[in-house]
């Protein structure tokens, strides 16, 4: 397993993955966000006659930078206090179609909507590139976040109250 320069780092994934999977000579999956991808949309061309690798791209698109919801800039957020620009130049909304984008490539294209179409995907075989889009959804993503970390700290303090 690999993570690009830290796990926030958005810069020239795709083009790191393929580099990996070429060089293992196996098949590889990435797994990022629709922002990380578009950043780095480019690495998806390979030059004529260049080999290709076995690459799964798996872009969990929310249609924006979802990670800021859970920082500060979600507080921000939330107290209302600068109306849309919160959204605006950090959740930095997008429409773009992506299933396009991957046949400007030449790359295959696949829109799963439930785990279970996304479970068939990832154990289905892999030949060349192929991109699976997964739609999600990031506006609960600050309450979701706080609901798994009061239960997580309530698990673990009777875990350590009984030990
Ligand atoms: C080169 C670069 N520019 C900007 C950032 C700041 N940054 C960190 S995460 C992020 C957005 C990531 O969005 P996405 O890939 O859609 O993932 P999500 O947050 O929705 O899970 C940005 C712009 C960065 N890490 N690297």
């Amino acid at each position: 397993m690999f993570a690009n320069r830290g796990l926030a780092g958005i810069d020239g994934t795709i083009s790191t993955a393929t580099g990996i999977a070429l060089g293992a000579g196996r098949e590889t999956t990435l797994l990022l966000g629709d922002v990380t991808f578009l950043h780095d949309a480019g690495g998806l061309l390979l030059g004529a006659g260049e080999p290709g690798p076995d690459l799964r791209i798996v872009v969990l698109n929310d249609a924006g930078g979802g990670i800021f919801g859970l920082l500060e800039h979600g507080k921000v957020e939330d107290d209302g206090g600068y109306g849309t620009a919160v959204e605006r130049l950090f959740g930095t909304p997008h429409s773009v179609d992506i299933s396009a984008l991957a046949a400007a490539y030449g790359v295959g294209h696949t829109l799963v909507r439930t785990t279970a179409e996304l479970a068939a995907v990832l154990a289905s075989p892999l030949k060349g590139r192929s991109i699976v889009e997964v739609r999600t959804d990031r506006s609960g993503l600050r309450p979701l976040h706080a609901r798994i970390k009061a239960a997580v700290a309530a698990a673990v303090s009777q875990v350590l109250l009984g030990a």
